[in-house]
């Protein structure tokens, strides 16, 4: 099999109602999309996204840098691929858009090679379950007030989820214990709460916070403190029983292991773009295991549950519904779990029909 042509093309998925988190401010999520075209007529598929438009033309250039190292080229030789791209990135280094783009061609090879095999990549990889727990993120944003707190929890719980996440990290301690506490009557003591600072708080208040929080038994603290600051999440970590979890912003196995190594979380967050694709997301889950650190994936659901469903210590993958609408296979939630779709390779195709609808030229 020959890859023949890189297809690249730029959607923008607007949000109903502007979010916010503590650290971001969003109205839609833009996404590269690459299509990897092969001479036996089959497709790998994969995507990147900013939440800035004007970033979105980065990305791009960045996944066109590449396209001339994957054009030509078998995917089943993609150690090789990654090898000759790693090296391309030296001169700009080993994060950022770089990383996004490595992922993106890594994650289409691999869409290709099960689709090759006509096997769900989970399987490819040696399949630990069928199905992964997962917990709702689309909503219970900085932005949303008590009311809608209340009234988004409950849409969670009818379509299924047993786990959902609250952005947190306002600096008014006592905004944020309310937001939780409203949460947490709705929801009643058997559904899992898990809070995201988005890194707006100082190691201080995010100690203060994470002790009012006890008594509403989180399920994790989320970015705690700047993604910058591994030292300080160490140190939060210390100083509360609640677990902390992060790693949404590092990149690569390299950064996972960082945070590792300083005993900065209980809980490991790779995110596929940030890590550089499946194959990268696949050894920071064998790091994480000599840590004896869970795993939950970060965005990127439909992409990440091959991983989630073949590394023994991949606990959940964040539900995050804005990518749902570019593909033609829903996700199947049901009392807190995602069906690993039994599909060739990811399992998930893109909708020509709705991407014509976002397309953006
Ligand atoms: C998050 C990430 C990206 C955009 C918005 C919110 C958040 C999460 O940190 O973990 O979902
Ligand atoms: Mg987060």
């Amino acid at each position: 099999m020959k890859i023949t042509h890189c297809r690249t093309t730029r959607v923008d998925i607007p949000f109903p109602k502007p979010i916010r988190t503590a650290i971001h401010d969003m109205r839609l999520v833009g996404c590269i999309l690459l299509e990897l075209e092969t001479d036996c007529g089959l497709t790998g598929e994969s995507l990147v996204f900013s939440l800035n438009a004007a970033q979105i033309n980065t990305l791009h250039g960045a996944v066109l840098d590449f396209a001339s190292l994957v054009t030509g080229r078998d995917p089943h030789y993609l150690g090789a691929i990654r090898e000759e791209i790693w090296n391309r990135m030296n001169p700009v280094g080993h994060k950022g858009p770089p990383v996004a783009a490595l992922s993106a061609m890594d994650t289409a090879c691999w869409d290709l090679v099960g689709k090759a095999t006509s096997l769900p990549l989970h399987r490819v990889y040696g399949a630990c379950r069928d199905r992964v727990r997962t917990y709702a993120s689309g909503g219970l944003w900085l932005s949303s007030d008590i009311d809608e707190l209340v009234q988004e929890a409950g849409g969670f719980l009818e379509q299924g989820f047993r786990s959902m996440k609250i952005r947190l990290g306002s600096a008014e301690t006592h905004q944020d214990v309310a937001r939780v506490r409203a949460v947490r009557e709705a929801i009643g003591p058997q559904v899992e709460l898990l809070a995201d600072l988005n890194q707006g708080l100082t190691v201080k208040q995010a100690i203060r916070l994470g002790r009012e929080l006890e008594e509403f038994d989180i399920g994790w603290l989320e970015e705690p403190v700047s993604c910058l600051d591994i030292g300080g999440h160490a140190e939060v970590r210390a100083a509360l029983a609640m677990p902390v979890a992060s790693g949404e912003t590092e990149y690569t196995r390299f950064g996972m292991h960082e945070m590792l190594r300083a005993a900065a979380v209980d809980v490991l967050m790779p995110d596929l773009q940030r890590i550089g694709g499946l194959s990268e997301f696949r050894r920071a889950a064998a790091i994480a295991s000599v840590y004896h650190v869970p795993v939950s994936s970060h965005l990127f659901t439909e992409q990440s549950l091959c991983v989630a469903a073949s590394e023994g210590n991949c606990i959940s993958v964040e539900h995050m519904p804005w990518f749902s609408p570019l593909y033609n296979e829903p996700l199947v939630i049901e009392e807190g779990f995602i069906e690993v779709p039994d599909r060739p390779g990811l399992g998930f195709t893109f909708n020509h029909d709705a991407i014509r609808t976002y397309r953006v030229d």
